[in-house]
């Protein structure tokens, strides 16, 4: 919940005034540097981090990969970067993203523009001035124009307050921060809470090295195997050929990546018409066998169909069926949750060194020093890993004290939950821009190029400003509850508000359960972006800021 305690204003001034100031150097922010610094603006970048990368430089788990296959989830801005670099197998590791991500940052010359473990705590819009005054937790202030915020849709861990959870006595590890040199797991008994992606990605991994893998499950989640491989060399020769294309469909796209529906419903399909969709929905691997058939989403007897064929794989892997019942979800339609993308995870519950403990059943009660106790039964445990997830696209912004018109708080005005215009911008946070916003496709398309596409529109918009001789870019509170009530209502006519997911918010205590994305797909959403930008920046405000300053005295007198 919103903490007012830790609000602080900027203050203090600071020599040079930015054009832009990026918050984080993921994909997004990286993009934004670069592209930003080819548009001729003064631009820098404060990361947290000890390094460039933000998700992939700190989720470096055991078994950590990318859910959407490397070609596909890398930048397609530059065509000698696409054609020098060859990813090694289909879906890449963490250290490989890491290692192109430096690539990129490296071949740029990015970092020149970046400064890295320095956490953004504060941001004030100075309206007389129009310009944002950014704190930094090294107590510097940074003054700029715009602020483009890529803080990442998955950057806060989520700490359970399970009772005793600081009382273990045990190496404590979380896979969103996992250290490095990485810990040695032999020999040890390790405990896992937590089966989301992180924890089916690293659970066959660290099973493999452990002595003892205790997994401590509240709910199960679908997994499809990611049928992993290496990119041989006639692999990289047709990639080459066929990039353009598959660029030109992927940023058509709902996902962002090339792949297409079966054409028909799975409730049009003859039985074994439907069982061959299947088929090769799942031989696709992973996180795309959500999209098998175009209703999976919207018509649960075409999901049932998809998750009654996953539950017969599941039970098929698995050897002992009361395990296969517990690890198969009963609570939502599958792909509500984002379907996981494993290598041997079901499998691994066959193995005499793991042990599944359904939570539902045997509640943890509280963790002690030698481990966990549930109501059930004791587990010694000599490393703990919490795979517990993240305080999901809202945690980033929602932490730091960012102040828009009036002293308004980003967190207080998203107290009921994220209202945004296309996911770019909040009401009274002029000149402020989010990559990857809630209202936006982010997570749910490949992130690479949604963050491409969003940088170059919000860098177009910024120019229109410029041109125009206006030094405030602002959307009105009309224009963004329509947006935020009409993606809301889209969900309400799909499966998605039936889960429990971080897309609804509802894996953090207290957040309110709203679906924050938008669901019509990237190419949809870049193509109303387009439309939006040839009607004058329909919705948004342009304007010089000294016009809304006699604007607000207007109404206090
Ligand atoms: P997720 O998908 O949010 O998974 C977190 C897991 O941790 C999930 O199984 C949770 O169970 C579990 N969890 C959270 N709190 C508790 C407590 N208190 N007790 C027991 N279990 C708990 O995060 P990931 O990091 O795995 O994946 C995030 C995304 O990264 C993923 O979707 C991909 O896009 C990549 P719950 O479901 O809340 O019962």
């Amino acid at each position: 919940m919103p903490d007012s305690s830790r609000s602080s204003t900027v203050a203090g001034n600071a020599a040079g005034t930015l054009d832009i100031l990026v918050i984080g150097a993921g994909f997004a922010g990286l993009y934004a540097v670069h592209a930003a610094r080819q548009a001729g603006h003064d631009v820098l970048c404060l990361e947290a981090g000890s390094g460039v990368g933000g998700t992939w430089f700190f989720n470096r788990y055991p078994g950590a990969r990318c859910d959407v296959e490397s070609i596909d989830y890398s930048y397609s801005f530059d065509e000698d970067l696409q054609n020098d670099w060859k990813w090694s197998e289909r879906y890449a590791t963490q250290p490989e993203i890491l290692s192109y991500i430096n690539h990129v940052a490296e071949r740029f010359d990015l970092l020149r523009s970046i400064r890295l473990e320095t956490r953004v705590v504060a941001a004030d819009w100075d309206e007389s001035a129009a310009v944002w005054r950014v704190a930094t937790d090294a107590g510097e202030v940074h003054v700029a124009r715009h602020v483009l915020c890529a803080a990442g849709s998955l950057s806060v861990p989520n700490k359970p307050p399970i009772p005793g959870v600081d009382d273990f006595a045990g190496e404590v590890l979380f896979t969103s921060q996992w250290p490095e040199p990485a810990p040695d797991l032999a020999g040890k008994r390790v405990g896992i809470v937590g089966t989301g992606s992180s924890g089916i990605q690293s659970i066959p991994v660290i099973a493999q090295e452990a002595e003892e893998l205790t997994v401590f499950q509240r709910t199960p989640n679908f997994s499809v195997p990611a049928l992993n491989r290496p990119l041989t060399e006639e692999d990289q020769r047709r990639i080459r050929e066929e990039y353009p294309e598959r660029r030109r469909k992927s940023r058509v796209s709902g996902g962002g990546s090339p792949y297409v529906a079966h054409p028909k419903s799975a409730e049009e399909c003859d039985p074994d018409e439907r069982t061959a969709a299947l088929e090769k929905g799942w031989t696709t691997g992973g996180v795309l066998f959500g999209k098998t058939f175009p209703d999976q989403y919207t018509n649960i007897v075409s999901n049932d169909y998809a998750r009654d064929f996953a539950v017969a794989k599941i039970r098929a892997i698995v050897e002992d069926p009361e395990v296969a019942d517990d690890l198969i979800p009963s609570d939502h339609p599958i792909g509500t949750k984002r379907i996981c993308t494993d290598s041997g995870y079901y499998a691994t519950f066959n193995r005499d060194n793991v042990a599944l403990v359904n939570l539902r059943k045997d509640p943890i009660e509280h963790i002690a020093d030698w481990g966990v106790k549930t109501s059930e039964s004791s587990y010694e445990l000599d490393v703990l890993v919490f795979a517990t997830g993240f305080d999901a696209m809202t945690g980033a912004l929602t932490r730091m004290d960012i102040r828009g018109e009036g002293g308004v708080l980003l967190r207080d005005a998203w107290a009921d939950g994220p209202v945004t215009y296309l996911g770019y911008q909040v009401p009274a946070f002029p000149n402020f821009f989010i990559l990857n916003g809630p209202g936006s496709p982010a997570v749910l398309a490949n992130m690479v190029l949604g963050s491409e596409m969003q940088v170059d529109w919000l860098l177009a918009l910024i120019r229109a400003a410029d041109e125009q001789g206006a030094d405030r870019v602002a959307v009105s509170p009309d224009v963004a509850q329509e947006w935020t009530t009409q993606l809301q209502e889209a969900a309400e006519q799909t499966l998605f508000p039936r889960a429990n997911s971080w897309y609804m918010g509802a894996n953090i205590e207290g957040k309110p359960r709203k679906f924050m994305l938008y669901l019509g797909g990237l190419g949809t959403y870049a193509a109303f972006c387009d439309e939006i930008a040839a009607d004058d920046y329909r919705g948004f405000e342009l304007t010089a800021a000294s016009a809304a300053a006699e604007r607000t005295e207007q109404v206090v007198r």
